[in-house]
């Protein structure tokens, strides 16, 4: 480990952890909540793992949960509010008051345990019926609606919540039809389609952050992006072009367009070469221009080590890790194995030093403060006899993680927070709840909920001992 100087994080850092709705809440149709893209995305899968009609029923436990949270000595917690609880049609006039009940608990609540909330307005969940509506965002309808949807919390929790986020990952969402909730339709290419939707995604996530500006001057409002870091698999000049051309396309176009307002001439090249456009007019980029960020979220696993094929099998692994074969760039080029990293079992490499390149990268391009919006270990958690979790695999992650978190800060980059993923065991995006995230375990499998008893894994004291230190102890390990 590199030797480490003080590692005191500066006095204010907000030591946080996140959860989103769809993966934490359970109770999917519960008190007015309309059904999400989300949650079919995961009953589509009910025969091989957990789905979000219980999930580890945040909902009505969500002041035990939080009592774990003010023990853990969290400052702040990252959780979305799901848009069909609140307009449970996506669009209605009138607010699902048991939805908005709902949040406004969870807010009170936290702020009564001096935890910030940092808020996601979008997780993955858009309310289906804007899908059935109107193919979602594939219609720029989706952007009022979003909006609409935006300046309803915007005034009824914008007196408390000083820290939001537009969208989760919508360069992600946009290569999902899943989960953006996308109908087919035989006079719609996706392939085309899914730059609009990311698009008309660009121009909601503009909108509302001038809103939002607008409305709330002491709130600060950023996008959350999913960065993933690429090295060159060789000193190849073709592998270490490719190596950057992926992460341009796939992370830095996304936060040139949030900070610029115009796709960068390299992503405009890469769509010609996909035969895909974008429509787009003057005013469009007037309010793309218009909106700047306050600060950038970073969702941060791994690295990609990248290798140029020009094969043109576009055969992408099936269980959606960046496992070595996966095909991307139009058959360009292929994620290698990185000889030098341990792997996950879940193919995903741990890469801490990794982290602190990132965040050096982002920082000194854009130059704007980041929120780690997330950060952590998918593994599979053992529970003993005596009802422990020993997960010292996830306190190596987190304690190397977080040194070099603090290396990033002491090279310059000004990092607001870091919000461990996740809080407490979740459903994983792909996997179900045995790709158990959590400094909580929740007692359940896949297919049986038990009690969803909550037990603190060591991991959880872990971080405790941390945030009570404001980082100081990790220069004693
Ligand atoms: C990010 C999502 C999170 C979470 C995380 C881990 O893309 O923002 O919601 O899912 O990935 O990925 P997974 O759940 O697939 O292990």
């Amino acid at each position: 480990m590199e030797n480490n100087k003080e590692l005191t994080f500066p006095k204010d850092f907000l030591w946080g952890a996140g959860t989103s709705a769809f993966q934490v809440e359970g109770a999917y149709l519960e008190d007015g909540k309309g059904i999400t893209s989300a949650d079919l995305h995961s009953l589509q899968k009910s025969d091989k793992q957990a789905d979000t009609k219980v999930s580890v029923d945040f909902y009505h436990k969500y002041e035990e949960d939080i009592k774990l949270m003010s023990e853990l000595g969290l400052k702040s917690y990252r959780f979305s509010i799901s848009w069909a609880r609140i307009f449970p049609n996506g669009n209605d006039r009138i607010p699902n008051k048991l939805g908005v009940d709902f949040y406004d608990k969870i807010i009170n609540l936290l702020l009564d345990n001096n935890i910030e909330p940092i808020v996601t307005l979008y997780h993955f969940d858009i309310p289906q019926n804007l899908v059935e509506m109107y193919n979602g965002w594939a219609s720029r309808k989706c952007i009022d609606d979003y909006e609409a949807y935006a300046k309803y919390c915007f005034s009824k929790y914008g007196d408390r919540v000083k820290y939001w986020i537009t969208i989760n990952e919508q360069r992600v969402l946009a290569e999902s039809k899943s989960l953006i909730g996308f109908k087919e339709n035989k006079n719609i290419n996706w392939e085309s389609i899914r730059h609009q939707m990311n698009h008309n995604m660009y121009l909601a996530n503009a909108k509302v952050i001038k809103l939002c500006h607008k409305m709330l001057q002491n709130a600060k409002i950023g996008p959350a992006i999913s960065y993933l870091t690429t090295y060159p698999a060789s000193s190849k000049p073709e592998d270490v072009f490719y190596a950057k051309q992926l992460e341009d396309i796939w992370s830095f176009a996304t936060i040139d367009m949030y900070c610029y307002g115009d796709y960068p001439s390299y992503y405009k090249q890469y769509m010609k070469e996909c035969n895909v456009s974008v429509e787009y007019d003057k005013s469009d980029s007037e309010i793309l221009k218009n909106a700047k960020p306050d600060f950038i979220g970073i969702n941060w696993y791994q690295t990609a080590t990248v290798k140029y094929t020009n094969v043109l099998d576009k055969e992408l692994n099936k269980n959606n890790s960046l496992e070595p074969t996966t095909i991307l760039l139009n058959g360009k080029i292929k994620i290698v194995k990185n000889e030098n990293l341990n792997y996950t079992n879940w193919g995903w490499p741990i890469d801490p030093k990794g982290f602190r390149i990132a965040l050096r990268k982002i920082y000194e391009r854009y130059h704007i403060p980041i929120i780690i919006t997330e950060n952590g270990l998918g593994a599979e958690d053992t529970l003993t006899e005596s009802k422990n979790i020993h997960d010292n695999y996830r306190i190596e992650f987190l304690k190397n993680h977080l040194i070099n978190v603090k290396n990033a800060i002491d090279d310059g980059v000004e990092i607001l927070s870091y919000n461990y993923w996740s809080f407490i065991d979740i459903l994983s995006s792909s996997n179900g709840i045995n790709k158990r995230y959590g400094l909580v375990y929740v007692d359940r499998d896949e297919f049986n909920e038990k009690q969803l008893e909550r037990i603190k894994k060591d991991s959880y004291y872990f971080y405790k001992d941390i945030i009570k230190s404001n980082g100081f102890i990790l220069s004693k390990k």
